[in-house]
């Protein structure tokens, strides 16, 4: 069994600002998280494209691939890894109706360049994972573009992905919608299929994230064991979401610990990281958080991730199979609560 290891991405640790209002705390400089990371027991950190190299449209391809050996050093230095590259695809004036199925060509060909970019900086930082979070890929008018054609622009650009670098691995964090009203790759069970339909399935998988599961209307810990049942679990991010309303990235476990429970648990039963996978929190302060506290949420999430481990190993599977021997599912049910009560 192989001890978790987490990873964290730049944008977790953030000013507050949201579509409401400005920001609320000071903003802190890279490196400074980076080091903090690591003090917290991160041992990598998840990047976007621009996060690794920011400002990104100012430079030459050969300019990207030296930024981005300059923070490998950097990241070696502190000593954390770089976990993946995610084309950032919806900052950009380019971005405004998507990258891949983007209604413009030429705005199709920028976000195929930025999607080159990452995987030249994920081959900098060392990793061979991009992900794609397809933020505005999808409709705001549902009559703006055919969902056939939109579905087959993704396989195609994922397909320019596997081809441009036979190493590298596509991994799609999966939302069924905001910013997008209607996405087009919304649940698990689309990036599998999406990932069968590629030219190298074996080579495309996903990345859960709690949020997104229950923005679908769906058990993240479930989500999580049909990726690993298809051998396509290739990172999650965990965190917490109070039901179906914007995306909150609330810390792990706070909103429904009994979930968070079954997410730790799918993982560590099927062993989970022992292929080199990391636990990502993807998980935000709230905006009354002071600056002084700019990292509570993730030192709770991590706290919260592991005092769950710690029950999941309490947990006694003679028991569970005693009860579902007898089908006394109301005895097992409480066997949970009592255990993530204390009561046991
Ligand atoms: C947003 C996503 C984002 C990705 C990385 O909802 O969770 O943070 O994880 O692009
Ligand atoms: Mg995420």
């Amino acid at each position: 069994m192989t001890k978790f290891k987490f990873s964290v991405g730049p944008w977790n640790v953030h000013t507050g600002a949201d579509s409401y209002g400005p920001e609320t705390r000071k903003d802190i400089p890279v490196i400074e998280k980076y080091k903090k990371f690591k003090e917290l027991g991160f041992d990598a950190v998840q990047f976007h494209d621009d996060d690794a190299v920011p400002n990104i449209n100012d430079y030459t391809e050969e300019e990207i691939k030296e930024k981005a050996r300059e923070l490998r050093t950097t990241l070696d230095e502190i000593g954390l890894a770089a976990e993946f590259v995610a084309p950032r695809l919806w900052m950009d004036g380019h971005t405004t109706d998507g990258g891949f199925m983007s209604t413009s060509e030429k705005d199709r060909d920028y976000a195929m360049w930025r999607a080159y970019r990452s995987i030249d900086i994920a081959n900098e930082l060392g990793t061979d994972m991009i992900v794609l979070w397809l933020a505005r890929e999808g409709t705001l008018c549902a009559e703006s573009k055919s969902p056939v054609w939109a579905t087959r622009m993704l396989i195609d650009a994922i397909n320019k992905m596997l081809e441009y670098d036979p190493k590298i691995r596509v991994c799609i964090e999966p939302k069924p919608n905001e910013p997008i009203d209607r996405s087009i790759c919304g649940t698990m069970g689309h990036v599998m299929a999406v990932s069968a339909a590629t030219i190298d399935p074996s080579r495309v998988g996903g990345n859960l994230e709690s949020a997104h599961a229950i923005l679908a209307g769906l058990d993240p810990a479930h989500e999580i064991g049909f990726a690993l049942a298809m051998g396509k679990l290739m990172t999650v991010h965990l965190n917490d979401q109070n039901g179906i309303r914007y995306d909150q990235d609330k810390s792990f476990g706070v909103e429904n610990l009994r979930a968070a429970f079954n997410q730790v648990k799918v993982l560590k039963e099927n062993n989970y990281g022992d292929n080199g996978e990391y636990v990502g929190l993807d998980v935000k302060a709230m905006r009354t958080t002071r600056d002084a506290d700019s990292y509570k949420h993730l030192e709770n999430s991590l706290k919260i991730f592991r005092a769950l481990e710690a029950k999941v190993d309490q947990f006694d599977y003679e028991y569970q199979k005693e009860c579902v021997r007898n089908r006394d599912f109301e005895a097992l049910e409480m066997y949970v609560m009592n255990l993530l009560m204390g009561l046991e």
